[in-house]
Order: C-alpha cells, then structure tokens, then sequence
C-alpha cells in the first residue's frame, strides 16, 4: 500500500512538471497540487485508505487531485505523470534550477536551440547562441554561466540537493525495514554526513540473507531503473536520475560497513592509517590485526573508535577537517544536540504575506512542542507583498499581549524580519525599530552585489543597535540560488564586537549559514548564533532538527547557541 511518504513525493513530482507544462510556477494547478502535498505531508492517518469524499476534504485536495491520489493508489502509477516525465526528462528539468531560467524560458531553449540538458546549456552559451533568444543578451549568458558554476552543475556527476534526497532515503529504509529478516536498514554516505548536496544514497541492510531484500528493493515504487543487481549490491535510480546504493551486510560486519560507508572518504583514510599504526587493517568488514587476521572490532561503530583510541566522532564532523586528531585527543567540541534547543527565534504567521498559518495556532503549536520563548518575526514593510506596515505592527502586538495572558509559560517576544537593503539600511526608522522585542536583519533582494558591496550592507546591519541576529546570511537556496558572497571572517569579526548573533536558518533548502563557513569559527569563542527554523507553517518547528545537524557539521557548540539557553538566561542576554 502506498504510503503518505510516497504520495507526496508523487503529487510533489507531479506539481513540478506542470510547472513547465504551464509556464509558469504560480499556475493555478501547479499551486493546487503543492498544496494538496503538503495537506499529504500533514495527515496522520494512510491517505491509501481514505475515500474519494474523505480524500477531498483534505485541505487542498480537489476532485482532480483526488483522482490521481486514487489512480497512483488503485495501479501504482499517474498516466499523466508518466507521460509529463517523458516530455520533460530529468535532465531538462534541472535546467529550471538555474536563477533567470524560468519554465517558459527553458522549453523555448528546447525549441529553438535543442537544448535538453546542462552540457549542451553550456555549449550554447560557449556559442553565444543564448543572446539571440528574444528576451536575452550578453549580460544574461553572463549571469548564466556564472549560476551553473556556482551551483555546481556539471552535468554527468550532477549533485541534488539534501531536500530532495532526504524523503527518499526515508522511503527506501523505513519500506526495507519492513522486509521480513530485516533487522536494521540506515542510509550512510554524504547524507548521513548532513552535506548540503548528495551525489548519490547509500542505504545498509543488516540481514542473514541478501536476494529477498534486494528483490524488495529493485520493486520498490521509487525504483525507476535498476542498474546492477546483485545479492550484496544493488545499484538503481529514481525517475529523477538520483542513485541508490544498497548494501546487505552481516550483523556483525554492521558497525565496520557503517563506518566505511558514511566515510567521508577523507575521514577513512585517517582512520586507516591510525590502524596501520597500530598493526591492523581496517576495511567494510572489521577492524583487524593485519597478520592473523583476528577482528578487533566491527560490530559497532563506536568499538571501532574506542579501539583505534578515540572519542566517537558525530558523522556530520566526519570530513577530514581535523576531527579525527581532536577525538584522539579527546577534545571534540560538545556539539549541540536537538534536545538543546529550548527557543525559536525566528517565527511567521500569516500576518506575513507567505505565512500559512495563524497567529494564534503559530503560538499554540510553539507552546505544545513545549518552548520556552519564541520571537514572532513578521516581513516588515519594504518587502512589498508580504511586510507589515506600521499600523500593521501596532495591531499585531495588541494580539501579542492577548495570547500572552493566554499562554502564561510561553515568552511570546514582538519581533520583526527586517529587509537589509542594498546599502545596508533597514526598514521603518530607527525609533519604531528600538520598540521590537527582537529584530532579525536579512537579505531578501540584491543577489548579485559585489563581495565588498555584499560584505559592506550585512556589517552595516550587523552594527545596528536594533539587530539582534542575522537571519539565512547568504540568501541561498541550495542548488537553486547561490548565495550573496560576503567576507565571511569580517562578519564573524562584526557580530563579535556588536553582540549580534547569527541565525542558523533550518529551512532544508537554505542551511545558512552553510557548515564551510561555520567551520571557520570553530575556534571562536565571541560569536553567537541562534538555530531557527523561520516557520511559515505551524508544522515547520519540527525542521530545527535539520538547523542542528547543520550547526554540528560546522562544529557549533550548544554554548554558543542562545536559544539554547534557558529562558532567564537568554532574557537576561538580551536585557530585560
Ligand atoms: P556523494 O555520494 O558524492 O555525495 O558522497 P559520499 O561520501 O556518499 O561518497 P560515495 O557514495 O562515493 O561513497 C560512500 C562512502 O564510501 C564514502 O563516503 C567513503 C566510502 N568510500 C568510497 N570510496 C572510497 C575510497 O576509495 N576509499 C575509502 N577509504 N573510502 C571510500
Ligand atoms: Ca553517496
Ligand atoms: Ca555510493
Ligand atoms: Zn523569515
């Protein structure tokens, strides 16, 4: 039976190609059926069981949607998905990840340039063909070439973003763990690691058996073509050309193929040489003495460690980058851990423009999940479409005060998203701005600001006695739009000397600050950060898990975090 999980990734995949079939991303249908995925994503009960009339009652779900939920349902498949994938292959539609290339835009390149995919993208630009088209010049093959090398886009070794291959790997491990005589199924590899890109999924199956899990997996319904099959190995992809790699391992192999397969490969080779050192080998099946062959360890992943003398090492830290000295010497940072997290600094309602939720469910979800304090942080007015006005805030904070006689446990702070403009100045005036509780200053426009200019507008907002964090310091979108590119040790310097901290935004497609910048503070003990999760919707507070597997992967320690701390401690931080 198809799972929640999976009708998502349908209707999402569905949503995606007729952003194309339409022309456009905010076509109506487009927006229905991302809708009716998110209503999917928020049911608890199997949406495989429910009735037409049931299924349409779901936010979202109109007869159309209902339709194809029950045709995937009934047969497996959508025919008009099938033949949307067949129109628009994986390939072409990574063309719609590069900024400026909208729908419309990459099937004309289609039509008139025979452009199906990146490579050949790059040979048009290369031929100056681009320029030609109506609508474009010089200047956009310009802003073109210089997006497909920032986001990474080489064709043949494509990478897809971890938004992406995290439901998934979600899919495929929680369906083989259902096989019979399974006993434990993970994913390893750079997703395990937290990277913000993956190149493919590596999933690790302990049972006593390989051939019925791999005939469980090369059937599974995100399985589009199996590549290899073999009883330990099995290669396949999705419809989307992302890879997956299973592994059938023994229970007592488990913790020496975990290790191996999570690498990084940078991380083995030092752990390799750490058992040369000491006369053993170590490979995916154990740690081992090199002349008798005896096994020291394999069967966990933390008697590996503990025999090669270290501390366990967090895999998101597993990058070569000097983890696996600090661990012999015991002096890994102590990371934050999600159960630290005890506020959320960063929060939307629908009194935003993109809020999806209300105000008072905003509140009543943050009290439930049991926070100490949150800061509701509205667009504010230079965002055109979505900020509030003056009067708006005014409103708003008479609300405020309502739910914090409601929700006495709960510090509910007035806050404000502010808009870092180009030169650096915010919005509203400097008065209105000091009556916030709390002020995130971000960048929302002007992507494409030199270094020095970039750098310049966030020092500015970094010194603004009003600013109390930075939200998503680069603006990016992983894989879709690079970020701003900022001197990133001068900012560090600047919310040093002011006091300003800076947010560790959990959306999965933003992850910004990106962990390579994290890193290079790891030493510091004078910057702060806040790990928020800048919810638009009441469900989007559980996503600060990802914000913490990003900070870990920057070597982030819980101290350093304020929203970590208890509530007096954090008022008392913020003064009052
Ligand atoms: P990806 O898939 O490119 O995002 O990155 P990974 O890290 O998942 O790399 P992948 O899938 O090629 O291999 C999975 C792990 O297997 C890798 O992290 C470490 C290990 N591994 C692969 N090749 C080698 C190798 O040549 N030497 C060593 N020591 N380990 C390797
Ligand atoms: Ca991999
Ligand atoms: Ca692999
Ligand atoms: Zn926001």
């Amino acid at each position: 039976m198809a799972t929640n999980r999976e009708l998502v990734r349908v209707i999402r995949s569905y949503a995606e190609l007729l952003k194309l079939e339409e022309g456009s991303p905010q076509a109506f249908r487009v927006r229905a059926y991302d809708k009716a995925a998110d209503a999917l994503g928020e049911l608890v009960e199997p949406a495989a069981e429910m009735t037409r009339a049931q299924l349409q009652k779901l936010d979202g779900v109109g007869k159309a949607t209902a339709q194809k939920i029950l045709e995937y349902v009934e047969t497996g498949s959508i025919a008009k998905l099938d033949a949307l994938r067949t129109k628009y292959p994986a390939p072409f539609v990574e063309l719609t990840r590069i900024p400026g290339l909208g729908p419309k835009t990459v099937v004309m390149l289609r039509d008139r340039l025979n452009v199906n995919n990146v490579e050949d993208l790059k040979a048009a630009l290369e031929a100056e063909q681009i320029r030609e088209l109506p609508g474009m010049g010089a200047k956009s093959e310009e802003k073109i070439a210089k997006a497909i090398e920032r986001l990474g886009l080489h064709g043949k070794d494509r990478r897809t973003p971890i938004i992406k291959v995290l439901p998934v790997a979600n899919e495929v491990v929680e369906a083989l763990r259902a096989v019979p005589g399974v006993k434990r199924a993970e994913y390893a590899g750079s997703l395990r690691r937290f990277s913000d890109t993956i190149g493919d999924i590596d999933v690790l199956v302990v049972a006593a058996e390989g051939e019925p899990v791999m005939e469980a997996f090369t059937a599974l319904p995100v399985v589009a073509e199996v590549v290899a099959q073999g009883a330990t190995k099995t290669t396949a992809l999705t419809a989307d050309g992302l890879q997956i790699d299973v592994r059938v391992v023994a229970p007592g192999e488990f913790g020496a193929a975990l290790l191996y397969f999570t690498g990084s490969k940078a991380h083995n080779i030092e752990l390799r040489q750490l058992a040369i050192n000491r006369g053993w080998t170590l490979n995916e099946y154990a740690l081992a003495d090199a002349e008798t062959g005896d096994v020291v360890a394999a069967r966990t992943e933390n008697a590996i460690y503990k025999a090669l003398g270290m501390a366990f090492v967090a895999p998101e830290m597993r990058e070569g980058t000097g983890e696996v000295a600090a661990a012999g010497e015991r002096r890994l940072p102590k990371l934050v851990d999600v159960a630290d997290i005890s506020g959320d600094l960063h929060v939307h309602s629908t009194w935003s423009g993109d809020g999806r939720s209300s105000l008072d469910d905003m509140v009543a979800a943050a009290a439930e999940r049991g926070l100490e304090y949150i800061a509701i942080t509205e667009h504010a007015e230079d965002l055109a479409i979505n900020g509030l006005s003056r009067d708006d805030v005014r409103q708003e904070a008479a609300e405020l005060a309502r739910l914090r006689d409601e929700y006495p446990q709960l510090t509910i702070l007035h806050g404000s998203e502010l808009n870092i403009g180009a030169d650096g100045s915010l919005d509203y005036d400097d008065d209105f701005l000091m009556e916030f509780d709390w002020c995130v200053a971000s960048v929302h426009s002007h992507f494409d600001l030199s270094e020095a200019e970039q750098t310049e507008r966030v020092l500015r907002a970094i010194a603004h006695p009003a600013v109390h964090v930075i939200g998503h310091l680069t603006g990016r979108r992983i894989g879709m739009r690079p970020g701003i590119e900022v001197d990133i040790d001068a900012v560090f310097d600047a919310a040093a000397e002011y006091g300003t901290a800076l947010e560790i935004n959990s959306h999965l497609d933003r992850l910004d600050v990106p962990a390579d910048m994290l890193r290079r503070a790891r030493d510091r003990d004078d910057v702060l950060y806040t790990i928020s999760t800048d919810s638009h919707h009441v469900n989007e507070y559980a996503n600060a898990r990802w914000g913490v597997h990003n900070a870990r992967r920057g070597w982030v320690q819980s101290k350093h975090v304020v929203n970590t701390w208890p509530r007096a401690r954090f008022l008392k931080w913020l003064g009052r």
